[in-house]
């Protein structure tokens, strides 16, 4: 591999980041032997019944790596990733660290299009995968991607059936020359705002350096008991500071199957569980569970942190009272930036703001549409840059033009406000996405989708508002001929092999779209014509 595939930081940004002791000059693999040999007996990861030790952990994943390569995958090569919150994502990640191999971290909710994207895309020499999850099977995906892509090797954590099974993937442990701390460790998905996802490269130096980070902040310790409830391998409960920064630290990380209450709330209690990260409509599923009355006891949780979308201040007013549980804010990206607020900051600012950024060398600035900075309390775009936020996206240099400044400043699509204490507020988003409770969707993968449907002649999606996710996507569309039934083009994406939450939530008709000054479809108007509509439905509720 080499970095023709993605621009990185100028030398003398890589020097000022490596003598400021931001980048260690260690790899993943190394993080996990060190705690393996302090503390070998404590355990690591627990999933249900099962409890991993730090030891148990370190040898799975030297025989794994060993037995991988065994199989051909070896130091560069890109293996798409996509399990659920079980014990067996660690084995893969460390094994796959040590080889100096790629994971591209796919969710459990990605479907045919997104997974076969992202084996074409990545070039990728293996696929892992699930056996049966969340009543969907995954075996059924993977045989689908393989049609198509017949030298994709596959392997299933769980029972073996067609492919082989990840347990029969073992060997003593070998020799790895493995990789150095400024390569590739993985790729992370970006929640994007064009036709296709983009591919995020993260290095072992830039990304350990942003737990190890966070963890200082958010009181992380070999004593933290971190409950992994949303998907693991999102970057929010991967690294700020997630089960890796747990990990780094010697703690505990438990893992909840399904985000429920009925499910995290006997885990807190048993696990006497310390922090877990939501996003806000998961916050707020929780706080309703536990202001209605729990059995269980919840009193060992010490840190609610909110993030992926932005949390209402009626949900945060809530967090202390009901649960107990210092709130912090997360306003994060997988390209790097994480801001928070610290957990001894005054109530209005943890009630009001998502908190600054992790480092010291985390440039941020607020700019106008020229790219001028803005007067400081003034609403602008987040322009931003720093040693653990990307310098570009994975094979994507036409893209990275534009989503860079020529110095190298990432624009997040985030519009913000600063605090005079330096806080930040996020008022909203410049880039074409609907958050959907936490969940990206890009409106022109979407877009794109409907437009292959023969009665399409164009489509717009814009979000609508949503007293619960926040937002829902609605897809305008302008009909060719004869409308066709709002059900029937629903399923039509769906049925395109789509993860579920890319679905539009509502397709309306029309004739045309209303259009701005010089001539662009006016989402705007859209936004605005929906939400007219929506108003009476909602009042009538
Ligand atoms: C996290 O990462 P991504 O890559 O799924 O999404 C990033 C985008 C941000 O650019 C922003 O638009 C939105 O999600 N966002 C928030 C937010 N946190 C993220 N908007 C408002 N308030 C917040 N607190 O979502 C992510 C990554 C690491 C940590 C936390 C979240």
């Amino acid at each position: 591999m080499t970095t023709a595939d993605y621009p990185t930081w100028p030398q003398e940004f890589a020097d000022r980041y490596r003598a400021a002791g931001y980048w260690r000059g260690y790899t993943f693999g190394q993080v996990l032997r060190e705690r393996a040999d302090e503390h070998p007996d404590r355990v690591a990861v627990v999933d249900g019944d099962r409890r991993v030790t730090y030891r148990e952990l370190d040898v799975r994943a030297d025989r794994l790596a060993a037995g991988l390569r065994a199989e051909g995958i070896g130091k560069g090569d890109r293996v798409v990733v996509q399990l659920p919150n079980v014990a067996e994502f660690f084995d893969v990640c460390f094994a796959l660290f040590r080889l100096g191999a790629v994971p591209v971290f796919a969710l459990p909710s990605h479907r045919r299009t997104e997974i076969s994207y992202f084996c074409e895309f990545s070039g990728a020499a293996a696929y892992i995968t699930t056996d049966v999850e969340a009543g969907f099977d995954h075996r059924g995906l993977a045989a689908d991607v393989v049609a198509a892509l017949p030298q994709l090797r596959v392997f299933i954590a769980g029972e073996p059936g067609d492919f082989r099974s990840l347990s029969d993937v073992d060997a003593d442990p070998v020799e790895l020359d493995g990789p150095d701390p400024g390569d590739l460790a993985f790729l992370q998905l970006s929640g994007g705002s064009t036709g296709v996802p983009k591919l995020i490269p993260r290095t072992h130096d830039d990304y350990i350096y942003s737990f190890r980070a966070s963890n200082e902040i958010c009181g992380v310790t070999a004593d933290t008991v971190y409950l992994g409830a949303l998907p693991i391998a999102h970057n929010f409960p991967m690294s700020s500071p997630g089960t890796f920064g747990v990990l780094h630290a010697g703690g505990r990380v438990v893992l909840a199957r399904r985000p429920s209450p009925d499910e995290v709330f006997p885990l807190i209690e048993r696990e006497r569980v310390t922090m877990v990260a939501a996003v806000p409509p998961l916050a707020l599923v929780w706080l309703d569970a536990a202001a209605a009355g729990t059995e269980h006891d919840l009193s060992s949780l010490e840190v609610l942190q909110v993030g992926g979308a932005k949390c209402s201040e009626e949900v945060a007013r809530r967090v202390k009272p009901v649960l107990g549980a210092t709130l912090q804010q997360v306003f994060g990206m997988a390209e790097g930036l994480v801001n928070y607020t610290r957990l001894d900051d005054p109530e209005e600012v943890i009630l009001t703001t998502q908190g600054r950024p992790i480092s010291p060398d985390d440039e941020v600035l607020v700019v106008d549409d020229e790219d001028n900075p803005v007067p400081t309390g003034e609403t602008g775009h987040l322009l931003t840059r720093g040693p653990y936020t990307i310098r570009g996206y994975y094979r994507a240099p036409e893209h990275n033009a534009k989503a860079f400044t020529p110095d190298g400043f990432y624009r997040t699509g985030d519009v913000v406000r600063l605090t005079e204490e330096g806080n930040l507020v996020v008022e909203g988003r410049a880039k074409d996405q609907i958050n959907r409770g936490g969940e990206k969707i890009a409106a022109e993968e979407v877009e794109n989708h409907l437009l292959a449907h023969p009665a399409v002649h164009d489509a717009a999606v814009v979000s609508m508002p949503d007293d619960y996710l926040g937002e829902r996507s609605c897809a305008f569309v302008v009909p060719r001929g004869t409308p066709p039934k709002a059900r029937e083009l629903i399923k039509f994406v769906r049925e395109r092999g789509l993860a579920a939450y890319k679905v539009p939530d509502r397709v309306e008709f029309v004739e045309q779209f209303p259009q701005t000054g010089v001539g662009k479809v006016s989402k705007r108007d859209l936004r605005e014509a929906i939400k007219r509509e929506l108003v009476p439905e909602l009042e009538r509720r």
